[in-house]
């Protein structure tokens, strides 16, 4: 592992989202999950079966119960031991999502008992020492307010501002970064254009929507929470892989820089101004030859994406040149089952941030995905994402030889 001169205070840590690690949830995706759960295993064979690790996968992807998270990783039950586990690995931060579902389970009416958890969550990472960085929407809704349209329709952000208002009064200057909005073009694109998520529609018009309002939701909640306490740090955590041109045609110049333009900008323009930093999630880079992506495949995840972690310099390059915000990485990691790939994924994207810093890129924290292996959305469970390796039959614990190395890296740049 490459030892570096980060800044004083950089958060060092790991990521991880309610509804894909916590267990027990109720909410639209859960809902969701039973009544596709079926169809979902049915379909893995067509979806996953040029996969290299197909034959390792096959046995889990092929059963209904992959696709329901149930229990996930029994987080909600299993926080405490988790959170030393973070302190242990010599984490500095840790993101992850309130469950709106749970704090609002009804239209109106706040649940004490699930803010009073987590009151307690929140206590217990500032007990050692380790920064929250909270997520108030991480693609999971309460089904009320998903029956209501979602944020399809404009005239229920409101709804969004006044549990981002709740939570935030709630649990107070014990918390300061917040993020109001996980990935907003990927939530839009899969849930209303592609169809894969619920309320699983196609529809163009209701991706512009959709898109349009998580920006409204973002600035208009980012305005309650400031008004709260000038304090807090609110951003979105947005999405942006690299589009690069695989040859020197003027087309294929021209329509990466679209893509990227497209990818980030079309967004990030409609909210920056609400900012205090920007939350990037990257996982991938895309080579661009004339109007299409085609990516070498020299190394790909078990996910079969593109593995291409050095190319994280030039996403944060290119979106502190633009946006002149302070950046923290609030997602980036691989889906390794094996841990075979994950070491050196690390090590590069360390390089990487130090290239970044050294050109003068004002980072201020890397958060890798995932803490724990979690539920994959509709992959399920067979995705390994954790630095911590969960096993789903005994919900045991093992840091995975990455998570090791990590640990003895921060140990190292804490010293
Ligand atoms: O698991 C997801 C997460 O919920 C959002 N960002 C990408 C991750 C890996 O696909």
């Amino acid at each position: 592992m490459p030892i570096a001169k980060f800044p004083k205070r950089f958060l060092w840590g790991a990521s991880i989202s309610a509804h894909q690690v916590e267990g027990g949830n109720h909410n639209q995706w859960s809902v969701w999950e039973l009544e596709h759960a079926k169809s979902l295993a049915a379909q893995a064979k067509y979806q996953y079966g040029d996969l290299d690790i197909w034959d390792d996968i096959k046995e889990q992807a092929l059963k209904p119960e992959n696709y329901v998270s149930g229990r996930a990783s029994d987080h909600y039950e299993r926080y405490v031991h988790d959170i030393r586990l973070v302190k242990k690995m010599n984490m500095t931060s840790l993101r992850f999502s309130v469950e709106w579902s749970r704090i609002e389970p009804d239209e109106g009416r706040w649940s004490s008992e699930a803010i009073d958890y987590y009151k307690r969550y929140v206590a217990e990472l500032k007990k050692h020492g380790i920064e929250p960085v909270i997520t108030l929407f991480h693609f999971t809704l309460p089904v009320w307010f998903a029956e209501k349209g979602g944020f399809e329709n404009r005239s229920n952000i409101k709804y969004f501002v006044r549990f981002s208002e709740k939570i935030l009064s709630e649990l107070g200057r014990d918390v300061t970064y917040v993020i109001t909005v996980n990935e907003p073009d990927v939530y839009a694109y899969e849930s209303y254009y592609l169809g894969h998520w619920p309320p699983a529609k196609q529809s163009k018009r209701a991706l512009y929507q959709v898109t349009a309002n998580l920006a409204v939701a973002h600035n208009r909640a980012a305005k309650a929470i400031h008004s709260l306490n000038r304090g807090y740090k609110v951003s979105v955590a947005k999405n942006s892989n690299y589009f690069y041109a695989g040859d020197n045609a003027a087309l294929s110049v021209k329509s990466a820089s679209f893509m990227q333009y497209f990818q980030d900008d079309y967004f990030l323009k409609k909210v920056y101004k609400s900012c205090d930093f920007l939350g990037v999630n990257f996982y991938f880079s895309n080579r661009v030859y004339g109007y299409r992506v085609h990516n070498p495949h020299v190394q790909t995840s078990d996910l079969g994406w593109d593995m291409s972690p050095d190319d994280l310099e030039h996403v944060l390059e290119h979106l502190y040149r633009k946006y002149k915000l302070p950046l923290i990485v609030t997602e980036n990691g691989c889906a390794d089952m094996s841990d075979k790939k994950r070491q050196w994924w690390l090590s590069r994207t360390i390089l990487a941030l130090q290239r970044a810093l050294a050109e003068g890129v004002d980072v201020r924290g890397y958060l890798h995905w995932s803490l724990l292996d979690n539920f994959e959305w509709d992959k399920g469970k067979w995705p390994r994402f954790g630095l911590v390796e969960v096993d789903y039959n005994t919900m045991e614990r093992s840091v995975r030889p990455s998570g090791r190395k990590y640990a003895a890296f921060l140990k190292k740049v804490g010293d």
